[in-house]
């Protein structure tokens, strides 16, 4: 385990990991990564982030989400001859992404029953057949209606499968098209989806990239509802903390730039790219484990009132801790801790003389000392920072997918787990969600002031 910062000892500067302010000059050129932005490299285990340099992968690889099989490598390198062979090439990667992405879908949930898709699991959750249906919603809403100005297949789905008109709440005493009929709506679009991109093309390719990640979040999704419902096609393999060096990564303060590289594929609320001013601070160069958690617990840290916020203590007398139906036995103790609270995960950091850190040291620590991270990509990892635009941020294409979220106690969580997909897994990518949840797949790292 590691033990609390001790702010009176020298900090024991790992030699691998340079000062962050010479590393920064080095490694922030705003040179765009030279590969093609969007495919991942043969293995699906890369992806561009600022920098050029790639989030390290899961070494849980044992679930097929992790696995990011059958994504054709990029072919962004090869000089064409003429400007009709680029955009035939790009047009035929982003069609076999968006085909190589419903492949891993359909794997997923293939071996579920009828009544596992349609079943409401969780009041938090959807049905699954609402997750797959509204896949292939928003896929005809961008690539065929606003993309090529075709009308909507179905119109009349668009409300039920619309995230905002019909909350996850509601999505459960709905009446949805049952399995059968939603694989062939989803089917349907896609066919479409690929016509229209032979007639039209595809633009700047940027909505079929929004399109192929959008359903990889909802696998995501998905996958925690299936581990809710004790549904996963196997068991996540998960790294082991103990094969890494437990200490703190040094990061020295001072003036860092924050969000995607103007020339990456990126969400909205990665930009503006911009400047933050940090203080040093250090970062757990190991999620917290299992074990370690069990400690916490035994130590009787969910008894403790002192370590917890206030509202975190009115959740856990409100017995938010017993609706947690994941998270038992399973798990083996040297793997990182999975699917807590950010109650729980703050509560923890102050048990351990320490905080969370935030999303902004997080960012600069991956990309500043990623060899010195380990584990990152095995479970999301909560910060201290509730989601916010960026000064200057504009939304694109549409408000709902981030703005609706900003300055309303979402809080932002770094990294990917084992079932996000390496497109995900950047280091500016930014993921929320309610301080209360842990059905999503979320550990944490421990910070302190430098
Ligand atoms: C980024 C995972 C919080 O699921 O609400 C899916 C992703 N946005 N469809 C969510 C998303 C629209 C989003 N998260
Ligand atoms: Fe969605």
């Amino acid at each position: 385990m590691i033990p609390a910062p001790n702010k009176d000892l020298p900090s024991s500067r790992d030699p691998g990991v340079p000062s962050s302010r010479d590393v920064q000059s080095s490694r922030d050129p705003g040179v765009p990564s030279s590969r093609g932005e969007d495919a991942p490299v043969a293995g699906g285990e890369d992806a561009p982030v600022a920098g050029g340099e790639g989030v390290p992968a899961a070494r849980g690889e044992g679930v097929p989400a992790a696995r990011g099989e059958g994504v054709p490598a990029a072919r962004g390198d090869g000089l064409p001859t003429d400007s009709g062979e680029v955009e035939l090439d790009e047009k035929g990667q982003l069609t076999a992404l968006l085909e190589a992405v419903r492949q891993r879908t359909l794997r997923l949930v293939c071996h579920l029953s009828e009544a596992d898709l349609r079943a409401c699991h969780s009041p938090i959750m959807s049905p699954l057949v609402w997750d797959l249906a509204h896949i292939a919603a928003h896929e005809d809403l961008w690539l065929c209606h606003r993309h090529a100005g075709l009308g909507l297949l179905r119109p009349e789905l668009a409300e039920t499968y619309d995230a905002f008109e019909t909350p996850r709440a509601l999505r459960g005493g709905m009446r949805l098209l049952p399995p059968e009929e939603t694989f062939q709506y989803m089917a349907e679009v896609r066919e479409r989806a690929l016509k229209v991109a032979d007639s039209a093309g595809v633009g700047d390719g940027f909505l079929h990239r929004l399109v192929a990640r959008h359903e990889l979040q909802h696998t995501e999704t998905m996958l925690q509802t299936m581990a809710l419902a004790d549904l996963l096609p196997e068991t996540p393999s998960m790294p082991s903390v103990s094969d890494h060096d437990d200490r703190w990564v040094e990061i020295d303060g001072g003036a860092f730039s924050i969000g995607a590289q103007p020339h990456a594929f990126s969400y909205d609320n990665e930009r503006p790219r911009h400047q933050v001013q940090l203080k040093a601070f250090r970062i757990s160069a190991v999620p917290v484990s299992v074990q370690e958690w069990r400690e916490f617990e035994e130590e009787g840290g969910c008894e403790c009132r002192s370590l917890w916020s206030q509202r975190g203590w009115e959740w856990l007398e409100a017995g938010g801790r017993r609706q947690r139906a994941l998270g038992t036995s399973a798990e083996r103790a040297d793997t990182p801790k999975c699917n807590i609270s950010f109650f729980e995960a703050e509560a923890y950091a102050k048990a351990r003389n320490a905080r969370l850190p935030t999303e902004q040291e997080w960012e600069v620590a991956c990309t500043l000392a990623a060899d010195g991270l380990s584990c990152i990509g095995s479970v999301w990892e909560w910060t201290s920072s509730i989601f916010t635009g960026y000064p200057g941020f504009v939304a694109f294409p549409y408000e709902e997918y981030s703005e609706v979220f900003f300055d309303r106690g979402w809080v932002v969580l770094r990294g990917g787990s084992w079932a996000t997909h390496p497109l995900l897994r950047t280091a500016t990518f930014r993921n929320w969600d309610l301080p209360e949840r842990s059905q999503i797949f979320a550990g944490l790292r421990l910070a302190s002031d430098g």
